[in-house]
C-alpha cells in the first residue's frame, strides 16, 4: 500500500527570529543591533534605517512580542500545539554586545542556556540561525560591516562560543540567514540587515554587495568546520531564501533570462554546498571589472566547510520576460528582461504571489542541484487576522494557504523522492514583520494582542489555524 503520512522522523515545527519576538533589546548586557535601529514602516510603506536610537521614533523590534520574558508561557502553546522542533536564533548581540570582544557575556549565555533547557524539557528540539539579521551595530559603525574582512574574525569567535556552549542542547544550525537576499546590492534594507552595510554616495553597491557576500560564505565556511569539530553530530545548514522565477512566455530569451536571474540567487548555495566559485559570477565580475578581494586560504575554506543541508524559506514565486510590449517591473541585476505578476496565481494583500506548486518545483530544483536534504525553515502567510468579539481567530485563509503547500511538499516527499528534513511554518506565533515592521502582517498560529503602533496588551490566543496544524502533526501530515 502507498505511505500516506511523512517519514517517521519528520521534523514538525515553527520558526521566528530573536529579533522578530524577543524585545528586552537592552536587557541583560545585550547591546545595539543592527535590528534596533529600524524604524516601523508599513505595507508599501519602507522600514528607515536612522543613525542609532533617536528619541522620537518608533522601533518596533525594542519590545517585539516580550518573548525574552514570556518564553515559558510560549514554550507551554507551542508543546500543546505539538511542534518537535522550533527554530530561532541567537541574537549575536546579547553574546557579545559590541561583536568584537574577547569574551562574551555570560547574562547572553545563560539566557540562551534557559531557553534551550525549557524548549527541550518540553520535548521540542531547539533549531538554532547564528546570524539572523541581528549584527551588533557597533560592527557596521566601526568597521562598516560584512564588507570588512575582520567580521569573518568576529563572527567565526561568535560562532565558535555558541557552538561550544550548547554542543549538548542544539543540534541543527544554520548560518546566515536568508543570505541570497541581497543578491542585487540595490535594496537598502536587505544590504543593512544582511550585512550591516551602509554606502557613500558614488560606491558601486553591487560590487561592495558581492564583497560582503563573498566574505559571509567564507565566515560560515569556516563555522561549518569548526562546528564539526565541536560535535560531530552537529548538522550545519545555510538558509537561502527561494522565490522561483518562471519564464513569462516560452520564448528561449524568457527561459534564458530565468536562468540568469536564479544564477544570481543560486550563487549563495552552490558556493555553501560546492565550495567553489561558480564560473558564472567570476564571468561576471571579470565583464564588470570588479576587485572581489579573497586569498587561496579563503578558498581552501570554502572547499572545507560545505554544508550538511540546505534550508531555505519558500512565501513566493515571480516571472520574467524580455519581450519589449510587455510591461513590468525593472530588475536591477539584469536590465535586458522585467518581473510581471503571474496571471494564474492570486497574491497576498501584500502582493506577494502565492503559489504551492513553486513549492514542489523548489524542492525539485534544488535537491537535484546539489543531492542535499532539503529543510524548508519558513514558508507562511502574512495577512490581516480580526479578531471576533468571542476571542477568536478565524484564519481559514492561513489555513487554506498552508494546507496547499503541505500538500506539495508531501507530494514531493512521497511521489518525487526528496529527502526533507522537515518543515517549519513562519511566524508560528505572530510577530514584528521583518519587511514593513508591522505586527498586523501576521503569520502566527498564535495571536498576539499587539497592534501596528505598539498598543496591546500582548495576550497570546489560539488560532483555528493552531487547532488545523495540531492535526496536521498529529496525524503525521496524513490530515491535512
Ligand atoms: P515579512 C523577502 C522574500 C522572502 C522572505 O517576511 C523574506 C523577504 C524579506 O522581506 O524574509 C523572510 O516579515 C525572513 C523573515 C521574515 C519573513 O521572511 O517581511 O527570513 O525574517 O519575517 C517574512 O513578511
Amino acid at each position: 500500500m502507498q505511505q500516506n503520512s511523512f517519514p517517521k522522523k519528520f521534523l514538525w515545527g515553527g520558526a521566528v527570529a530573536a529579533h522578530q519576538i524577543e524585545g528586552a533589546y537592552l536587557e541583560d548586557g545585550k547591546g545595539l543591533s543592527i535590528a534596533d535601529v529600524v524604524t516601523a514602516g508599513g505595507n508599501g510603506i519602507a522600514r528607515e534605517i536612522t543613525e542609532g536610537v533617536l528619541p522620537d521614533r518608533y522601533y518596533p523590534n525594542h519590545e517585539a512580542i516580550d518573548f525574552y520574558h514570556r518564553y515559558k508561557e510560549d514554550i507551554q502553546l507551542l508543546k500543546e500545539l505539538g511542534i518537535k522542533v522550533f527554530r530561532t536564533s541567537i541574537a549575536w548581540s546579547r553574546i557579545f554586545p559590541k561583536g568584537d570582544e574577547e569574551q562574551p557575556n555570560e547574562a547572553g549565555l545563560a539566557y540562551y542556556d534557559a531557553l534551550f533547557d525549557e524548549l527541550r524539557a518540553n520535548g521540542i528540539e531547539p533549531i538554532i540561525t547564528l546570524s539572523h539579521f541581528e549584527i551588533p551595530y557597533h560592527l557596521a559603525e566601526a568597521y562598516g560591516g560584512f564588507r570588512n574582512k575582520k567580521l569573518i574574525d568576529f563572527f567565526v569567535h561568535y560562532a565558535e562560543t555558541v557552538m561550544t556552549r550548547y554542543k549538548d542542547k542544539v543540534k541543527y544550525w544554520m548560518t546566515f540567514n536568508e543570505i541570497n537576499n541581497q543578491a542585487d546590492g540595490q535594496h537598502e534594507l536587505h544590504t543593512w540587515t544582511n550585512s550591516a552595510l551602509r554606502f557613500e554616495e558614488g560606491e558601486n553597491k553591487e560590487e561592495i554587495t558581492f564583497q560582503a557576500g563573498l566574505n559571509e560564505l567564507i565566515a560560515s565556511a569556516k563555522a561549518v568546520k569548526l562546528g564539526h569539530e565541536i560535535n560531530s553530530d552537529f548538522q550545519i545548514g545555510c538558509m537561502m531564501a527561494y522565490v522561483p522565477v518562471y519564464p513569462y512566455t516560452s520564448r528561449p530569451e524568457d527561459l534564458m533570462a530565468s536562468l540568469k536571474v536564479m544564477q544570481r540567487r543560486f550563487f549563495y548555495s552552490d558556493i555553501h554546498a560546492r565550495g567553489i566559485l561558480p564560473g558564472y559570477v567570476l564571468k561576471y565580475w571579470e565583464k564588470m571589472e570588479y576587485q572581489i578581494d579573497y586569498s587561496e586560504d579563503e578558498l581552501q575554506a570554502l572547499k572545507e566547510g560545505t554544508v550538511d543541508y540546505i534550508g531555505f524559506s519558500y512565501y513566493m514565486s515571480g516571472t520574467v520576460t524580455t519581450v519589449e510590449e510587455l510591461q513590468g517591473y525593472p530588475i536591477a541585476d539584469f536590465p535586458q528582461a522585467k518581473m510581471l505578476n503571474n496571471p494564474y496565481v492570486s497574491a497576498s494583500d501584500w502582493g506577494w504571489q502565492i503559489d504551492p506548486v513553486g513549492l514542489r518545483y523548489t524542492l525539485n530544483l534544488i535537491y537535484e542541484r546539489y543531492n542535499l536534504p532539503l529543510f524548508i525553515v519558513e514558508n507562511g502567510f502574512g495577512a490581516y487576522d480580526q479578531l471576533t468579539k468571542d476571542g477568536k481567530i478565524e484564519d481559514g485563509y492561513r489555513i487554506d494557504y498552508l494546507r496547499k503547500h503541505i500538500q506539495e511538499m508531501k507530494a514531493a516527499v512521497l511521489e518525487d523522492g526528496i529527502e526533507l528534513l522537515g518543515y517549519t511554518p513562519w511566524g508560528i506565533i505572530d510577530i514584528v514583520s521583518f519587511g514593513s515592521g508591522e505586527m498586523e502582517k501576521r503569520y502566527g498560529m498564535i495571536y498576539v494582542d499587539k497592534d501596528n503602533q505598539g498598543n496591546g496588551s500582548l495576550k497570546r490566543l489560539k488560532k483555528d489555524s493552531f487547532n488545523w496544524y495540531q492535526q496536521v502533526i498529529r496525524s503525521n501530515g496524513e490530515t491535512i
